[in-house]
């Protein structure tokens, strides 16, 4: 089943494809990048609007201490990293930070917690903050590891819209970032997520010293899964020192605007969001990401653990580039008659969105 997109689609619009092989994505990968940015742009415009950035916040509402060993991850509680456990925090805390990032202008709000999967007794709690984010009229998203089957319904029961479970990397590269858990495990959670009829939130981490062959399988892997995922975040390393990824040979900037447009051409009813790694870019590479197809990004002071761009700097960014926030529907909050708000990031005041 394709992705859902009720956007209305430019009439020519090429059907989502879902039958790619890793060389014609290496294929595109390799076109000489003025060409590769023209199709990205003109299959951006078949079913968006260019000038519309969808803006997402994030909060770590469990941070630290995690048991699994993804090497780039600073929350692993392995690696010498300086983040200290925390425990679940409090509903009210995420409700008031929630409440922060719709007034700076984000229409979904994203709560990550550092578990390899979920206990039983802490979905109620998860529930809880779920369905107090929904009523503020926000998109909810949740990224909290592994998930069965009845914990996935019992979010969605909840009212959470979206579940961001990435597959991170190629398979054939897999195995060097991550032991504890395997890409099947993976595969399996989407499904549960899919099952429910939540929306899946579905990407990698570019930088790792893959190989373009290896970001060709991970994108070729993304865009042939039963669905596409309704938003693909493209993350750039964040090297956290400590963790075993850090050192690596930075990736060519280049390079990752091909894998943005890549994300596009082959994805093209999704929102591919610049996620981790702005904060390290310039505002230029920022822009060729936006002429490249994305058009979400994380928007707030702080990703999970470590920084992003300062809200005034995507402010003006917005402003230099003339990009809009993408208008949230009003039935994200449950109510009958869909009609739009819009989220507006330039009229925020100067405050963080996820403090
Ligand atoms: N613990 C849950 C899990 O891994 O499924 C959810 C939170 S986890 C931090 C969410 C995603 O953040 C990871 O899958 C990875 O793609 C991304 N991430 C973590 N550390 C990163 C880093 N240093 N640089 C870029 N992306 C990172
Ligand atoms: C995703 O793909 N990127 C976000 C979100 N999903 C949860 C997380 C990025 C984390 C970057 C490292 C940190 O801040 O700890
Ligand atoms: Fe744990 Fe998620 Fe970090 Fe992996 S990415 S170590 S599962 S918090």
């Amino acid at each position: 089943m394709p992705a859902v997109s009720d956007r209305p689609i430019a009439s020519g619009a090429a059907p989502l494809r879902h039958d790619w092989t890793r060389s014609e994505v290496e294929a595109l990968l390799a076109l000489p990048f003025t060409e590769l940015l023209f199709r990205a742009a003109s299959v951006h415009r078949e079913r968006f609007d260019p000038a519309e950035v969808q803006v997402s916040t994030l909060l770590s509402v469990k941070t630290g201490g995690c048991p699994e060993d993804c090497a780039y991850c600073p929350q692993a509680q392995r690696y010498d990293t300086g983040v200290d456990a925390q425990k679940l925090m409090d509903t009210s805390d995420v409700v008031a930070s929630a409440r922060r990032a719709r007034d700076a202008g984000a229409s979904r709000f994203c709560m990550g917690a550092a578990w390899r999967s979920p206990k039983d007794r802490d979905i109620p709690k998860v529930a809880a903050m779920i369905r107090e984010v929904k009523a503020l009229g926000l998109e909810t998203c949740a990224t909290l590891g592994m998930l069965t089957a009845p914990q996935a319904a019992a979010l969605r029961d909840a009212g959470l819209d979206y579940y961001n479970h990435n597959l991170d990397t190629d398979p054939e590269y897999y195995g060097d970032i991550i032991h504890t858990r395997g890409m099947q495990d993976r595969l399996d959670t989407l499904a549960h997520v899919r099952d429910t009829g939540m929306k899946t939130c579905c990407g990698g981490i570019v930088g790792m010293g893959e190989t373009r062959r290896q970001r060709a399988g991970l994108l070729q892997l993304l865009a042939t899964l039963p669905a596409h995922p309704d938003s693909v975040p493209i993350n750039r390393l964040v090297q956290v020192a400590g963790t075993p990824l850090h050192g690596t040979v930075e990736l060519d900037p280049f390079e990752f605007v091909r894998t943005i447009a890549v994300a596009r051409i082959t994805m093209p009813a999704s929102m591919v969001r610049l996620s981790a790694g702005r904060e390290q870019m310039s505002d230029e590479l920022q822009a060729l990401c936006f002429a490249a197809g994305a058009n979400s990004i994380f928007h707030g002071d702080r990703l999970l653990t470590t920084g992003n761009p300062d809200t005034a700097r995507d402010r003006a960014l917005f402003e230099r580039l003339g990009l809009r926030p993408m208008a949230v529907p009003v039935d994200a909050a449950g109510h009958d008659h869909p009609a739009t708000v819009h989220a507006d990031i330039t009229a925020a005041p100067a405050r963080t969105a996820a403090a």
